[in-house]
């Protein structure tokens, strides 16, 4: 037995236990150590019945993805992957009862299902996320699970890739009894119940799998709702498939469709892209200057300076998370407007089956309004969400610094202005830090955390620690202006209106980068934001914009007449009373006079000019925040967009978008947008040095070394 298997007997029963921290992943040696287990069993005649729990934390959480790289990179062999230990479970002469406790994951669920039984502690879950990697179950998974679940569950969980929690899973199935308490003890005694019994194979249990009048409205279904909700994703389409040939073709032959379609995904670019960002989620908690034993400071009371859109959704997001907040605005019409939003937001959650009405009663009960700084001084965190203007954020740094005690966190929620000229408002510029919230910030997982130039490394460790517990995905960024999500998005706003400015619709425009796979497109959601937004931080830097470079007019045009989007019926397009867009003819004929006058020529230009003009403005901004440093890797630019901006994760994030299409490639466009569109196109310095040098954004995060950048 190696030291990831070991093998034990408690009397009759033998006990399997996994042990690879620290989520006992299927990694190479793992299927092994079971599979000599089970066949030393076999041949035990002192055992009647086994138990295969796993040590630590968690059952299997899954295949090793890290092999996966491997596997596509032809670095190892694909093998015949987890079948043949399935079977040899699923054969074994003694019942095999599988124990399970944290999550059984993918593969991890695919052995338990191979298991005869299945026993696990309450709080325990079960699921088949693979197609968040862009795979599907490749051992069986989509071919066991309908035969204990039934059709429509297993495609359910397949195709969303949803942990289900025990008790569910006993409803469904899956999973035969809950085990309070010890799971070991408790698995030995239902091992010893079952013993003599005959051991059940779920490859024969075909009651569950319908009938082709049954299954046919549930796959069509199933494809529709995935066409609309995963759209672009290949998955989740081929995971359906996979479960409909097990309704329709013996186990056998189901097991071989599904390989056939696993390895098409395994192999495909959004693959790679997928599982760059499961591993990107998780790199960019990784703060290489702050070790990971620097000491955190608690975060038991908060507070929050501003009940505006995005004051009510930090109070919300602190609330839900548990932590108790203040709220406070200047006059109690504004107090009362926020917690009016706020309580309408939770009501939308309860009625979309979010949250339960218990649990929105006691976050209610956690955020307290006040119209005074009085209470502040007992939170740990203070989170200022003020209106937008520099002037108005210092007087309320200056007075948090007055109010404040000692040690605590004071956040600025501002999404464009600097940091360090906030702190200096105050006696303690090391405890001061941006958090940048993303609207509506009760929702978006993005929160960009900004790194002052005084900030202390144990006020950046505990918002990087914070952002999880709220639920959210930190990624610290360097203090430059619009920091790293908004600096980016402004060149790729830049293009999608210089296009239309050339000839292009506002509906081609937009229809083009959703088509690419962007949540919305660049015009349709600068009105989602307000127009004006960008319209005033375009006039307040007016004077920093260099002459004889060409900007786009047309926005500041619409602004100009109060066309400031959804908010005001009218922006790029009209919105109805349900803010439903349509097109807008008015727009098409200012924009036609606009650009005549400015004797703009106008041309049909083709979709991928539109995607490629706004994502390489994109990609070519990144590389120069990766290059100053104001971002630690490309992976953590990626993982903004596809948190904050709508970013098609199927792509990766523009970064590794670029990496994929090749650096050379982008360079090479780049050029030729710079020989058609002038200086504002000249290639970052990084993107031509790493073209030159047939690299990739992802390796130059190794090279230089983080801790040298900025943030
Ligand atoms: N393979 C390799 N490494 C893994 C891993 C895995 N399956 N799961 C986690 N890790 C690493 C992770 O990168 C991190 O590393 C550390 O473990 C702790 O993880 C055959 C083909 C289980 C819910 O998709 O969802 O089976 O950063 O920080 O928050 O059909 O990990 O410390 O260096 O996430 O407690 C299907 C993936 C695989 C589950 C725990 N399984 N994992 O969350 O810890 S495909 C999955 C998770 C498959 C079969 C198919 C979560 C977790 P580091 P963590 P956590």
């Amino acid at each position: 037995m190696s030291d990831l298997v070991q093998l034990t007997k408690n009397g009759d029963i033998a006990v399997i236990t996994i042990n690879n921290p620290p989520v006992n992943a299927l990694s190479p040696g793992v299927p092994e150590g079971i599979g000599e287990a089970i066949e030393q069993i076999s041949k035990d005649p002192g055992v009647r019945a086994a138990v295969l729990i796993g040590g630590g934390r968690t059952f299997i959480a899954g295949a090793d993805i890290k092999e996966f790289e491997k596997m596509t990179s032809g670095k190892t062999e694909r093998g015949a992957g987890l079948l043949p230990l399935l079977l040899k479970i699923e054969n074994s002469t003694k019942p095999v009862v599988v124990a399970i406790h944290g999550n059984a994951f993918g593969g991890g669920l695919e052995i338990a299902m191979s298991g005869h039984y299945r026993v696990a502690s309450p709080d325990a879950q079960v699921g088949q996320p693979e197609v968040k990697l862009g795979i599907i179950p490749g051992a069986a998974g989509t071919q066991r699970l309908p035969r204990l679940a039934g059709v429509e569950k297993a495609v359910e969980m397949c195709v969303e890739g949803k942990p289900v929690k025990a008790p569910d899973a006993v409803k469904y199935g899956i999973v035969d009894r809950l085990i309070e308490g010890d799971l070991l003890a408790g698995a030995i005694a239902f091992a010893r119940e079952v013993a003599a019994k005959p051991a059940p194979k779920t490859r024969e249990r075909n009651g569950k799998l319908g009938t082709a009048e049954q299954n046919t409205p549930i796959f069509a279904a199933a494809r529709e709702t995935t066409r609309t909700k995963q759209r672009g994703f290949m998955a989740p389409l081929a995971a359906i498939e996979a479960i409909e040939a097990a309704t329709k073709l013996p186990f056998e032959q189901g097991c071989e469709k599904e390989k056939e379609l696993f390895v098409k995904c395994l192999f495909s670019d959004q693959s790679k892209a997928l599982i760059h960002v499961f591993f990107g989620e998780r790199e960019v908690a990784k703060i290489p200057d702050i070790p990971k034993e620097t000491p955190l400071i608690p975060v038991n009371k908060a507070a929050v300076a501003g009940a505006g859109t995005m004051g009510g959704g930090i109070a919300m997001v602190f609330a839900n998370a548990g932590i108790p907040v203040l709220l406070k605005d200047a006059d109690q019409a504004a107090l009362d407007r926020g917690l009016a939003n706020i309580q309408k937001n939770y009501a939308s959650s309860v009625k979309r089956g979010r949250f339960t009405q218990q649990f929105v009663d006691e976050c209610l009960k956690r955020i307290q309004p006040t119209l005074s700084f009085d209470g502040f001084s007992d939170a740990d965190m203070v989170i200022e969400a003020v209106f937008e203007g520099m002037a108005l954020k210092k007087e309320v740094f200056t007075e948090l610094d007055r109010v404040c005690k000692s040690g605590a966190i004071l956040a600025s929620n501002t999404s464009t202005l600097n940091i360090d000229e906030i702190a200096s408002a105050t006696s303690r510029p090391e405890s001061v830090i941006g958090t940048h919230f993303f609207s509506p910030a009760n929702v978006m997982r993005l929160l960009e955390i900004v790194r002052g130039r005084a900030t202390s490394k144990e006020v950046i460790a505990t918002c990087m620690q914070l952002s999880k517990k709220l639920g959210k995905i930190g990624v610290l960024v360097g203090n430059c202006r619009g920091f790293v999500g908004n600096r980016m998005f402004g060149p790729y706003r830049r293009e999608a209106q210089f296009l239309v400015e050339e000839g292009a619709s506002v509906e081609a425009v937009d229809k083009a980068l959703v088509d690419y796979g962007m949540a919305m497109g660049p015009l349709a959601t600068g009105d989602l934001a307000g127009l004006d937004v960008g319209w005033r931080i375009r006039k307040e830097y007016r004077h920093l914009e260099k002459p004889g470079i060409r900007q786009p007019f047309a926005e500041d045009r619409l602004c100009e007449m109060g066309r400031y989007g959804q908010k005001t019926g009218a922006g790029w397009y009209k919105y109805d009373e349900n803010r439903k867009p349509s097109g807008d003819p008015e727009v098409a004929e200012l924009v036609r006079k606009w650009t005549t006058e400015a004797k703009i020529s106008q041309r049909q230009i083709p979709a991928e000019e539109i995607v490629d003009r706004c994502i390489y403005a994109l990609v070519n901004e990144g590389a120069r925040i990766l290059e100053e440093g104001y971002a630690l890797r490309a992976v953590d630019i990626d993982i903004i967009y596809l948190n904050g901006y709508g970013f098609p994760a199927y792509r990766g994030g523009p970064m590794w978008y670029a990496d994929t299409v090749g650096l050379k490639n982008v360079y090479d466009r780049v050029l030729e947008f710079q020989k058609q569109h002038g200086e504002i196109w000249e290639p970052a310095p990084l993107l031509k040095q790493l073209a030159e040098q047939g690299k990739k954004f992802a390796d130059f995060a190794k090279e230089q070394g983080v801790a040298a950048s900025k943030p």
